[in-house]
């Protein structure tokens, strides 16, 4: 079977469809769009998706946009290991964890990131600083869910750890930067901050495949 990822590199939706592959043990042929090239709305990837927005999985004759729609796709096609859970409960836990991230989380840290990832710190300062203290609440959440235990929602690492993990690590790599600094953002370094989630992270990092599936141009 041919099965291909369009993405662009550093994208947390794609990053999080790329854990999904790596952890169910998928091969994958890596379509890489250029985001300055604007490919993502070229007339040949409209076709693919109309929205013009990664990720996008196409399997022989089948063709799946959005990221939590690919989830779904890859846990219905492949259950082993399971990313949603075994029980009821266990699935419940997991989507309430993934709403929490897509409600809560994933703008907040755009607000930061953005900003920052084109050199305007200092013109954002004031909405940055105000996005961070939103950011702080919800990771003291997650500092608080991992006290005693290894993954986000419930015992074994799920669709939940892969959706907020790369967001979290676009957080980090905007409020890591040199000119974040003045802004004194308080997540950086976050092992000073929130170690449950800094220990969370190496666990992650740890995943056979995490290696392929890291962002191509924060190598
Ligand atoms: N709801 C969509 C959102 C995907 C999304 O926002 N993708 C961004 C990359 S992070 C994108 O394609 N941006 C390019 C564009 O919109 O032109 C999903 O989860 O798949």
């Amino acid at each position: 079977m041919a099965r291909e990822l369009y993405f662009i590199s550093g994208s947390p939706p794609c990053w999080s469809v790329m854990l999904a592959l790596e952890v169910k043990g998928l091969a994958y042929t890596p379509q890489r769009l250029d985001n300055a090239k604007r490919e993502q709305k070229s007339p040949e990837y409209l076709a693919i998706n109309s929205r013009g927005q990664v990720p996008v999985l196409i399997e022989d004759d089948v063709t799946v946009c959005e990221t939590l729609a690919v989830l779904a796709y890859l846990e219905a096609a492949t259950p082993k290991p399971p990313l949603f859970g075994s029980s009821p409960i266990e699935t419940a836990k997991i989507w309430q964890s993934i709403c929490d991230c897509d409600g809560n989380l994933r703008e907040p840290v755009g607000q930061i990131s953005r900003p920052l990832f084109r050199g305007k710190a200092a013109d954002a300062a004031e909405k940055i600083k105000e996005a961070a203290q939103t950011v702080r609440d919800e990771l003291v959440l997650y500092e608080t869910a991992l006290n005693g235990n290894e993954w986000i929602a419930g015992d074994a690492l799920s669709a939940a750890d892969l959706i907020t993990f790369p967001v979290i690590m676009q957080l980090l790599r905007a409020v890591g930067r040199e000119d974040a600094e003045p802004l004194q953002l308080a997540i950086h370094p976050l092992a000073d901050h929130f170690p449950n989630l800094a220990i969370w992270i190496s666990r992650i990092e740890s995943l056979p495949g995490y290696d392929n599936a890291y962002p191509p141009h924060w190598k």
